[in-house]
């Protein structure tokens, strides 16, 4: 945190510097999210950081009144670690660009015989422009891209996401015969991936993907799904994250609540040079997009 450069002399407050630069992903990283929609970066938490998360969306799902206000959504409480990670900043800086927001989260419980509802969905160019998946100046913008938090091991087979490699900038819509739901969802067509507790996935959501059916007998599928987007635009209508825990999250988790507008043409004074930020105060109070 690079606060002091931002200082405003006299007004005891500074504006939060989000550091995005702590960690690079690997060109074969990127070139991997490129081309197949989807990239899989594993053992990114500690052991001590995912049981925690894991309790968390346990309780979440089960006992969602022992939990402290604060913690009754993600990301507050245990989860709020990934909003720093250096991993999760490269990748959302290399995939959306530095100005990020989060757009939604939602977490899973899957037993053994439970699955998303929905079949296949999204890839190919189904939606608006503005959501879709661009690459430009060597920039990718993925618009809504989605990050699964993995809290238990995922083996190939288990019921992870799959994918269509390849179908978020495929050129033509996707053949019913492949789309519709299936018995099988991974052959021929679909990716799975396997990978040890503390691991994330990311991917555009225009890349054709499902939650098939979880089938590991011995663990269940706990997971964070956030969706994160450019700063100027949003998806969802709800975030689903409860003002009690945004109002509790330190700085750097504040960030990604700003407004959805990349400049302010009324900023007359320059005190935030036009950007839409979050203001720190000498007591440690914080103010976002003021
Ligand atoms: O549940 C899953 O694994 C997939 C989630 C999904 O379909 C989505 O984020 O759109």
């Amino acid at each position: 945190m690079e606060r002091e450069t931002n200082k405003q002399e006299g007004s005891g407050s500074s504006v939060y510097k989000m550091d995005l630069s702590s960690f690079q992903l690997s060109e074969e990283q990127k070139f991997l999210f490129d081309l197949k929609g989807y990239l899989v970066i594993t053992g990114v938490f500690t052991e001590e950081e995912t049981t925690a998360m894991r309790e968390q969306v346990y309780k979440l799902t089960h006992e969602p009144g022992t939990l402290s206000a604060h913690e009754r959504t993600v990301p507050g409480g245990a989860s709020e670690v990934v909003l720093s990670n250096p991993a999760v900043k490269a990748a959302l800086n290399a995939f959306i660009g530095p100005d990020v927001r989060l757009d939604n989260q939602f977490v899973v419980w899957r037993e053994q015989g439970m699955g998303d509802a929905q079949g296949p969905h999204q890839g190919g160019p189904e939606r608006n422009p503005h959501f879709h998946y661009h690459v430009a100046d060597a920039q990718i913008y993925s618009a809504l891209t989605r990050m699964v938090v993995e809290l238990n091991p995922v083996g190939k087979q288990d019921g992870g996401t799959v994918f269509l490699p390849g179908s978020h900038k495929s050129n033509f819509r996707i053949p019913a015969s492949i789309k519709t739901k299936r018995e099988d969802m991974y052959e021929p067509y679909f990716d799975s991936y396997e990978c040890p507790a503390g691991s994330l996935v990311f991917f555009s959501e225009n890349t054709c993907h499902a939650g098939p059916v979880w089938n590991n007998p011995d663990h269940a599928r706990a997971a964070i799904l956030f969706a994160f987007n450019h700063i100027g635009c949003r998806w969802h209508r709800h975030h689903n994250v409860a003002p009690e825990v945004i109002e509790r999250l330190g700085p750097e988790a504040r960030w990604y609540f700003r407004d959805i507008w990349p400049w302010d043409n009324n900023d007359k004074s320059g005190q935030f040079g036009g950007r839409n930020v979050v203001q720190v105060h000498a007591d440690g109070s914080l103010t976002t997009s003021p």
